[in-house]
């Protein structure tokens, strides 16, 4: 019996191996935004990573796409239970970005153009596991989606995957971003379900 409810009737809508438990499927692409969506153009938008020593990496939109970048096939899952799968994105490796960067800290903060936050360990965004996304469906971010630039950590819920991408500061502990003060889990894996706390 068991072995029953664990065969495709345990995944919502369809029997696809890469839904985790929980998820269902969408065709369309939803838009979850705390607050109102900023205009921000590519000449306004800069990236910085901020280390202990308050040393500032900085890149802008050129020199971000002189960094090198790449397409990305991913899947995507939101904890408000839906999924978009086989996904095509273009951007540029967090792995890049960290080469010059000399840190002891193991958490980063990563703060946005229009004030939101969200926390995550630093080996969660290196080794090709998150990226600074311009592009998504082969056209470039609509701003609702976090254009012209925003985070993509496609193994952790999509709430770490800031829109308007603005900074990422070291800090030497865990410490929770906007929704993880509301109840959302520090680091949310959709395959544990680590949805809130
Ligand atoms: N700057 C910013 N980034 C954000 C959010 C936000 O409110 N502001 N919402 C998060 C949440 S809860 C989700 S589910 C995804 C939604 O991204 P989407 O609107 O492109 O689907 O963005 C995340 N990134
Ligand atoms: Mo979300």
């Amino acid at each position: 019996m068991a072995v029953i409810n664990r065969g495709f009737g345990g995944r919502r809508g369809t029997g696809d191996p890469r839904l985790p438990p929980g998820q269902t499927l969408v065709d369309d692409w939803p838009v979850l935004t705390a607050g109102p969506t900023p205009d921000i153009s590519p000449e306004e938008w800069s990236f910085s990573i901020t280390t202990e020593t308050g040393a500032q990496h900085r890149w802008d939109w050129g020199t971000l796409h002189e960094v090198g970048v790449e397409d990305i096939r991913t899947d995507i899952h939101c904890v408000t239970h839906w999924s978009r799968l086989g996904m095509a994105w273009r951007g540029v490796s967090v792995d890049r970005l960290f080469e010059d960067v000399e840190t002891s800290y193991d958490f980063v903060m990563v703060r946005t153009h229009d004030g939101y936050t969200t926390n995550l360990p630093l080996d969660d965004l290196l080794e090709g596991q998150a990226w600074i996304a311009t592009e998504a469906d082969g056209e470039p971010l609509t701003a609702e989606h976090g254009g012209p630039a925003r985070l993509l950590v496609p193994h952790l819920y999509f709430w770490k995957s800031a829109k308007w991408v603005a900074e990422m500061q070291m800090m030497p502990t865990d410490e929770p971003g906007f929704w993880e003060q509301n109840g959302y889990h520090l680091r949310g894996d959709p395959w544990r379900e680590e949805r809130y706390w």
